[in-house]
């Protein structure tokens, strides 16, 4: 069983973030035969409006097995489905996959836990109950509160369920460290602090946002491009920067982000005339008065979950406002003794949750949240 739970959980993860403000869901169907349980096929969500995983799962079913479109999959013999997440049981933007299952007859599903959002959560056992089919929520059944499997169908929607319980998009901080908690020298001369195997995750964490978000001193330091690179994509998120005042910013088109990615670029002030500034130029700008309303403007722009990439004001800011949700914190063997520190001018009460360490080559990576979103212990 937990052999095909993995499977869904990492074909559903190729899509997090482009399934937004849909969760990131993975399905897996088996068929059993003379007492064996042969995989069939993976499936995952992939966009918000089209079809949910497990609809796609049954779909590529029959074409595997040449079963004409109109029979049902349950005729051809005994099958299973897996799902990372309890199927819908309400009319969306697409029809239950609680209803689609039951008629296709399939006789079992398993899934790893309920759905967060209140339309459906719980909604599918009324379906299955009714039309006599045998459900099994692992999140039910898993005795240890800090299973592994369970954590990680969890982490798979974050995103999903920061946007469902606080009304907000959902905020990544990354920040490269020395152990001495620099990120960079005074001077700006240490551009990379971690090694290329570290930045390469961050590209593949970019993969999972909807955007990167910057302040004004890391756009005119790093002249960042805030693109994948380093990892295969066919996707590149949006770029935000956060500007407040417009001190030692002076010609635009030095900056690759006004150059070369204006239409992907907006600019989030507070600043009637800053706002109008960038406007004239013909970049997009969210004005904000507070953020509450920054976060409505976002999600009006699809911007469901967003990467923040510094600078130190930023992190600072961010993490005293409560507006960070999750952090990846890279540290590097390194010592600078002085430099720009990773947060200045503020005092946290703050220990993460359901934290992991990873090593990575010569740095480690600290993973955590700064909420207890989850139903599992921390
Ligand atoms: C599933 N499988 O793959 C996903 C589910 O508007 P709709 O019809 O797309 O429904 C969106 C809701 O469906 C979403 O808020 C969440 O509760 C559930 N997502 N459910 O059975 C899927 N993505
Ligand atoms: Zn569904």
């Amino acid at each position: 069983m937990k052999k095909y739970f993995q499977i869904a959980l990492k074909e559903a993860l190729k899509y997090k973030g482009r399934t937004l403000p849909n969760p990131a869901v993975g399905a897996v169907i088996t068929k059993l035969e003379n007492g064996k349980e042969i995989f069939i096929c993976k499936e995952a969500h992939k966009k918000a409006g089209e079809k949910h995983a497990e609809v796609l799962a049954i779909e590529k079913a029959k074409k595997i097995l040449n079963i004409p479109k109109k029979e049902p999959l349950g005729k051809y013999g005994n099958f299973r489905i897996y799902v990372t997440l309890e199927p819908c049981s309400t009319y969306g933007k697409t029809p239950p996959c609680a209803l689609k299952i039951s008629k296709e007859k399939i006789k079992e599903v398993y899934f790893l836990i309920w759905d967060v959002n209140p339309k459906n959560r719980k909604g599918s056992i009324s379906i299955f109950e009714k039309e006599n089919i045998k459900y099994f929520c692992y999140e039910e059944y898993v005795k240890n509160k800090k299973d592994k499997l369970l954590l990680e169908a969890y982490k798979l929607i974050d995103d999903f369920i920061v946007i469902n319980k606080f009304n907000k998009p959902f905020f990544i901080l990354k920040a490269a460290l020395t152990l001495d908690g620099y990120i960079a020298k005074k001077d700006f001369s240490s551009k990379w602090i971690t090694s290329l195997e570290s930045r390469k995750l961050v590209h593949k964490l970019r993969k999972t946002v909807n955007a990167i978000l910057i302040g004004k001193n890391t756009l005119i330091y790093d002249n960042p491009k805030l693109t994948i690179r380093h990892v295969k994509t066919d996707y590149q998120p949006k770029a935000l920067i956060m500007i407040n005042s417009l001190k030692n910013l002076d010609n635009f088109e030095k900056y690759y982000l006004f150059r070369e990615r204006k239409k992907e670029t907006t600019i989030l002030t507070q600043n009637k005339e800053i706002e109008k500034i960038f406007l004239d130029q013909n970049i997009d700008v969210i004005f904000y008065k507070n953020k509450n309303e920054l976060y409505q403007k976002l999600f009006e722009k699809q911007i469901y979950s967003i990467l923040v990439e510094g600078g130190s004001k930023i992190f600072s800011y961010f993490l005293k406002e409560g507006i960070i949700d999750k952090v990846f914190l890279f540290y590097a063997p390194k010592l600078f003794g002085s430099g720009i520190k990773f947060l200045e001018g503020i005092t946290l009460n703050e220990k993460l949750k359901y934290v992991n360490y990873k090593k990575i080559k010569e740095d480690f990576l600290v993973e955590g949240y700064l909420k207890e979103i989850f139903e599992v212990e921390k």
